[in-house]
């Protein structure tokens, strides 16, 4: 894990920006230099701007280097830059049962000390999450803004639900009642009317909570974290929210088995900033 910081507020917005550039590609090439072994087949490529910089790093291994992998995408725009690139594509559906990744890489909208993560910020997070739990590895490449050390601290548009759409006023009623602060459908991108509807089909709700706790602050009896006065840890919420009906799938990638290298976790193996 490298960790980088900076006072923000004296550096002008240009080179803020080129700061934050930067960071993704580092940490891009870093994970694609740690984690992407050369006998490996078959590679998980999620969404969002910083895998740009992942498939650009594969890329750059060469043709001779990448021939023999296949590159499993988690939605349209992963789909454009895998063939872009020239790299293998296929479906994670044409993944044969019983076989896995043997690494994904992916973006995340927030990172926690204990690496759960939330992720949706980009409206793919359901193929993020199919594609992530079929890989041996996961590894997480975001840029430093992304680190805090409780869910919600940095990102304040909430925990995005992708919800099938009759069943979205039913979820926002049980959002609201354990203790969501003014969660919402996702708007349509800029110039499209209604709801964002994903690759799926689906719209997403945006849930904020209070900053979630980890288990471990659970366990030492700080708070309860069982959603009284809407305080929850990550596992707690994500158990509950996972089961109400019409919610396909949530944006927190979180479990306590996800620092060994597991089949299906959903938490990263390493996360690169
Ligand atoms: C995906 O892209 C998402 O899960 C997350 O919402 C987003 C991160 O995008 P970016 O790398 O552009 O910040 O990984």
């Amino acid at each position: 894990r490298m960790a980088m910081s900076t006072s923000e507020s004296a550096i002008p917005a240009e080179e803020q920006a080129r700061l934050v550039e930067t960071s993704k590609r580092l940490a891009a090439y870093q994970a694609v230099k740690d984690h992407l072994l050369p006998e490996y087949t078959r590679v998980g490529i999620g969404s969002g701007s910083t895998v740009i910089y992942v498939v650009e790093a594969i890329a750059a291994l060469g043709a001779a280097a990448t021939r023999a992998m296949t590159f499993y995408p988690t939605g349209a725009q992963s789909e454009e830059l895998i063939e872009a690139a020239g790299l293998t594509l296929q479906a994670i559906n044409k993944l044969p049962a019983g076989a896995q990744l043997d690494v994904a890489f992916d973006g995340a909208d927030e990172v926690d000390d204990d690496l759960n993560l939330i992720k949706g910020g980009g409206a793919c997070l359901w193929q993020e999450k199919i594609v992530a739990t079929s890989a041996k590895q996961f590894v997480c490449v975001a840029d430093f803004r992304k680190l805090s050390p409780r869910l919600g601290t940095s990102w304040k548009k909430g925990i995005p639900i992708e919800v099938l759409p009759m069943a979205a006023p039913r979820v926002l009623d049980e959002l609201k009642r354990i203790g969501s602060h003014n969660p919402r459908v996702r708007p349509g991108l800029p110039g499209k009317a209604g709801a964002i509807v994903t690759d799926n089909g689906m719209w997403i709700i945006d849930a904020p909570f209070t900053p979630l706790l980890l288990p471990k602050d659970g366990e030492s009896g700080i708070q309860a974290g069982n959603g009284d006065n809407g305080v929850w840890t990550v596992d707690a919420l994500a158990d509950h929210l996972i089961k109400i009906p019409g919610v396909a799938e949530i944006g927190l990638f979180y479990g306590s088995n996800g620092l060994q290298a597991a089949s299906g976790a959903q938490k990263p193996v390493a996360a690169y900033f």
